[in-house]
């Protein structure tokens, strides 16, 4: 929309498999971030604001109301493939994300609309440091074996690749904190070029 002012601070995606370290990665990136960043933890707002239908007892998962939000079974979504995401939770979402200054973390980024984003970013962690992160999540061992999975089969790296420009998409290991240092002043880095190419 032409009415729209151009935003001052970017809208940053962190994405990957549950334990990959999106929550930590969005923290540390919140303090030490130039611009001011507001972290939305997407699944703790879904929790917040009620767009979930139940919580599955078995996968320690909230499956999240289809008509409310986006109809999330077991991190699949179902309308990934349509992209009729028929959504509250982007509605809700909608507002804050377009005034720029965001990091959305969510372990997926395909149900976002492809002009929210001006990075995602995509953390990669080997697979039996990640079954140990997970275990001791306490997750449900099937939890954890479909998680390990997905991580191997690369699913989040795949989606964020098939849904925004690969220019924007980076993949980034994170498996200690040497990694997430490096990787949070390598945003800081980005934010700071971006600022500067829209002469903020
Ligand atoms: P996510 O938000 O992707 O589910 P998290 O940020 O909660 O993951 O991290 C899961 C656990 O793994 C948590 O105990 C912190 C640890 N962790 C994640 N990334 C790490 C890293 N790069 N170095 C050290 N520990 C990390």
């Amino acid at each position: 929309m032409s009415s729209e002012t151009p935003r001052q601070a970017p809208v940053i995606i962190i994405t990957g498999t549950p334990g990959t370290g999106k929550t930590t990665h969005a923290q540390l990136l919140a303090e030490e971030s130039p611009v001011p960043l507001q972290h939305i933890n997407v699944g703790e707002w879904v929790k917040e604001k009620s767009l979930y239908e139940a919580y599955d007892e078995e996968w320690q998962s909230y499956t999240v109301d289809e008509d409310k939000a986006c109809l999330l079974v077991h991190h699949q979504c179902m309308f990934s493939d349509s992209g009729h995401c028929p959504s509250q939770l982007l509605d809700e979402l909608e507002p804050v994300v377009s005034a720029g200054g965001v990091i959305l973390d969510w372990h997926t980024s395909d149900v976002f609309p492809e002009r929210w984003a001006d990075l995602v970013v995509v953390l990669r962690c080997d697979h039996t440091q990640l079954w140990d992160r997970l275990e001791k999540r306490g997750y449900p061992l099937k939890k954890i074996q479909e998680n390990n999975e997905a991580e191997i089969m690369e699913v989040v790296l795949d989606e964020a690749r098939s849904s925004y420009a690969s220019e924007i998409v980076i993949e980034l290991k994170s498996e200690g904190t040497e990694d997430l240092e490096s990787n949070v002043s390598r945003i800081v880095q980005w934010i700071e070029a971006w600022r500067r190419d829209r002469g903020i």
